[in-house]
């Protein structure tokens, strides 16, 4: 199928793909794909003030019919999972399987959001004065800003969007200006579960394309009391500072740095499997991609040479083809900066295996996923380079693997594969790794919507999807009822009027 039967397919029309300013490339091939119309910087306030307005109806809506709209996004996202898949894959250049099940992870937060619908709870608590009763409400915010990158192009929105949307408020969406159309083709599919749901006031989900200066309006906005940005550090650590600045609520989830320890007891063939999924998994553009390995020094050699014969043969070229696990980098400057990270590796004394262009299709960033051995944990280990690059360091105690695995600037997510009880619940233990997601005998990415999901330290602390992250969209609210026909005072305190 053509890249423009591909758009056609989610209701794209030749209006809204040409004639724009924001030109859109395939990673697939390179080709040039649309011309998208941007939102004007001027038009910002407007598009704040519309949400505003839905705001001021939707936060009365009763949460259960809040979640009706939410229902309906799922349904209508679970009739058009293949045909938005595709554009994922034009777009994003994910293997066909990934883009589904981006798709799929859009149809689980709905899910999610609609029981959670009837599930916003809050606490009783006991009252220290007699004819007293104490309570928790959790009550709407108002709009919720989501920036979001081209790895996860519609994922991560619809994390944000379910949540935000049950919880009462409003969304505006600012996508990656690598990957406007997939978010276009979700707002088409948002656009048929509106309809069907009939009275949602007009604003309530809007999608603004362009670039820094359209993010800066959310950012800068106290209309937008919560934005929640996804990307890099560096992009994390301008706008959470702004955000805090106006009293907004940030909800940071930005770059990561995974480990994987492999005890000496770990299931190799288990190993491998992980290892290769979690690092060349998305061509390694994954915020959760593998990136450290430390291997017990007894296992090192035999585990780095099934690697490096597991990567020869890995299939990379066009991710629509059947078979391919390794589609294309997101573009050529990703191209160079892996090559710059793999140049300054070899200059730390990192012996690399693979690297390079890979064959694929002409116009396309393919490249041969690497592995490198490193002596230490150097600076260019301790940093995040958006590729498949896997660096392997050697450890001889758990203690010094521990030490090693949180050595890093970043605290995303991180895994054991070890067979030893205690290996793996020091491993999630207070005292084991810092990072958001710690897992035990799988690899640190593909997280499932059920669990919270965000890291530490420069990964920015916010917590995005399952669990109770939902309260990050809401406001607490502590309410102390009077029912007797006294007044006491708490404390003890006596003030006689
Ligand atoms: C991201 O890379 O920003 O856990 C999100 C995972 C996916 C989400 C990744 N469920 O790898």
């Amino acid at each position: 199928m053509s890249h423009q039967d591909v758009l056609a397919k989610v209701g794209l029309s030749a209006e809204e793909l040409s004639g724009g300013s924001l030109s859109v490339r395939s990673p697939i091939d390179g080709a040039h794909v649309a011309d998208v119309h941007e939102t004007d910087p001027g038009e910002m306030q407007a598009v704040i003030d519309r949400a505003q307005a839905a705001f001021k109806v939707w936060r009365s809506v009763p949460a259960p019919r809040r979640g009706e709209l939410v229902r309906l996004l799922g349904e209508e996202l679970r009739r058009s999972k293949d045909e938005l898949g595709a554009v994922v894959t034009l777009e994003a250049g994910k293997i066909v399987s990934e883009g589904l099940g981006e798709v799929q992870e859009m149809i689980d937060i709905c899910d999610f959001a609609v029981g959670l619908s009837r599930q916003l709870y809050g606490l009783t608590i006991a009252s220290e004065r007699p004819g007293h009763r104490m309570m928790e409400s959790w009550h709407p915010m108002g709009p919720c800003g989501v920036i979001t990158a081209f790895n996860f192009p519609v994922a991560v929105w619809s994390w944000n969007a379910a949540l935000a949307l049950v919880c009462g408020n409003p969304v505006i969406w600012k996508p990656s200006e690598k990957t406007p159309l997939t978010a276009l083709a979700s707002m088409k599919i948002m656009a048929r579960a509106l309809d069907r749901f009939g009275d949602a006031p007009e604003g309530l989900v809007q999608c603004v394309i362009g670039g820094p200066a359209i993010g800066e309006a959310l950012v800068a906005s106290p209309g937008v009391p919560i934005l929640s940005a996804t990307g890099s550090t560096r992009m994390g650590s301008a706008v959470g500072p702004k955000v805090l600045g106006r009293w907004g609520r940030p909800i940071l989830e930005l770059g990561g740095n995974n480990a994987m320890i492999v005890a000496p007891s770990a299931d190799l063939e288990m190993t491998l499997r992980a290892v290769v999924f979690s690092a060349v998994g998305t061509a390694g553009q994954r915020c959760t991609s593998l990136r450290r390995l430390i291997v017990h020094n007894s296992i090192r050699e035999e585990l780095v040479g099934k690697l490096v014969k597991a990567y020869a043969g890995l299939p990379i070229g066009d991710p629509r083809a059947e078979g391919t696990l390794v589609g294309p980098l997101i573009d050529h400057d990703a191209t160079d900066r892996m090559q710059a990270a793999l140049d300054a590796a070899r200059a730390e004394g990192g012996k690399v295996h693979g690297g390079g262009m890979a064959e694929g299709m002409d116009g396309g960033a393919y490249v041969r996923p690497a592995i490198v051995e490193m002596p230490s944990q150097t600076e260019t280990v301790r940093t995040e380079t958006f590729a498949p690059i896997l660096y392997v360091m050697g450890y001889d105690d758990f203690d010094e693997a521990m030490e090693l695995h949180n050595a890093v600037p970043q605290g995303l997510s991180s895994c054991i594969m070890t067979l030893n009880l205690r290996e793996a619940e020091a491993f999630v233990s207070a005292a084991g790794s810092d990072c958001g997601i710690a897992n035990v005998n799988i690899g640190p990415s593909g997280a499932e919507i059920g669990g919270a999901f965000g890291g530490e330290k420069e990964t920015g602390g916010g917590r995005e999807s399952g669990s109770d992250a939902w309260k990050s969209y809401m406001r607490r609210q502590t309410n102390t009822i009077n029912f007797s026909d006294a007044l006491p005072l708490a404390q003890g305190v006596r003030f006689d009027v």
